[in-house]
């Protein structure tokens, strides 16, 4: 009966990433891939514990230090699982998102929740960095066939430079890219009078964005 521990391992994989225990989150993965459990339903059971997390968070149920924790867990159990998700059947076509912080921003911390968030979540997230000008936003959505373009900044001078990448992504790549943004100078009124998408935290992106793809 190879599978009948199989429910009660993926629960405690769960409980494990959203109580951020990684030093169980090993064996319980090994015991689960020994047990034939198939590493896509322990990638997805990784994943749902990040998820709950931010969840959490936006809720303010859980505190920023306890999803760090969580996602660190997350990246130990991702490393034993995602080389055999590469060699079973994982063809599904992956929404591609470019990530960064605008020209003049160098705060990366929220950014690189985001980012995780959307990993977890099955998107193909290609990180440019921070301090990053409006032309290399669009010329790695160019690069990639970006369906998404997330743009983070947290200080005033910022905001200049995040109206000239929506602009910039406007003009080059028209309306089929969805652009979002996050981070402390930004709002659902600057977001209204762009033509985007506010995200007040990485579940919230998460949601929109499944939202947002589907129209
Ligand atoms: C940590 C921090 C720093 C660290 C950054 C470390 C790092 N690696 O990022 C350090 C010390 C380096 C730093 C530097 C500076 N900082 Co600073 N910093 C902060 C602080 C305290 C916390 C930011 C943070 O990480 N929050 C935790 C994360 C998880 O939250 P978050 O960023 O809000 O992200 C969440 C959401 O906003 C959203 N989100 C964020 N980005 C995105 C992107 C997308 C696409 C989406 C969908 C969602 C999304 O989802 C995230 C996750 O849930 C803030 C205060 C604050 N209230 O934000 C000041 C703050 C942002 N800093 C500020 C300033 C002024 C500076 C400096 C200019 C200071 C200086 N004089 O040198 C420099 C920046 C220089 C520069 N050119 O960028 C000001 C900005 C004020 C303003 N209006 O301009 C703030 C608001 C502090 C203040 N009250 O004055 N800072």
């Amino acid at each position: 009966m190879p599978f009948e521990n199989g429910p009660g391992l993926l629960s405690e994989i769960r409980a494990a990433i959203i109580n951020g225990n990684s030093a169980s989150i090993v064996a319980l993965i090994n015991n689960a891939l020994k047990e034939g459990i198939a590493p896509k339903e322990v990638f997805d059971t990784l994943a749902s514990g990040v998820i709950t997390m931010g969840e959490k968070l936006s809720n303010k149920e859980a505190f920023l230090p306890e999803l760090v924790v969580s996602f660190e867990t997350f990246k130990i159990g991702a490393s034993i699982v995602e080389p055999k998700l590469k060699t079973t059947s994982f063809n599904e076509i992956k929404r591609k998102i470019v990530i960064g912080t605008v020209e003049g921003d160098i705060h990366n911390i929220g950014k690189n929740l985001v980012k995780t968030m959307f990993e977890v979540s099955g998107f193909e997230v290609h990180d440019v960095g921070v301090d990053v000008p409006p032309q290399k936003f669009v010329d790695k959505a160019f690069e990639i066939d970006a369906d998404i373009i997330g743009c983070s900044t947290l200080v005033s001078p910022g905001l200049i430079a995040l109206r000239k990448t929506v602009e910039l992504v406007r003009r080059m790549r028209g309306e089929n890219t969805k652009i979002i943004i996050g981070g402390y100078t930004t709002s659902q009124a600057l977001a209204n009078e762009l033509g985007v998408t506010y995200c007040k935290d990485a579940y919230d992106a998460i949601l929109k964005v499944n939202s947002l793809i589907k129209k």
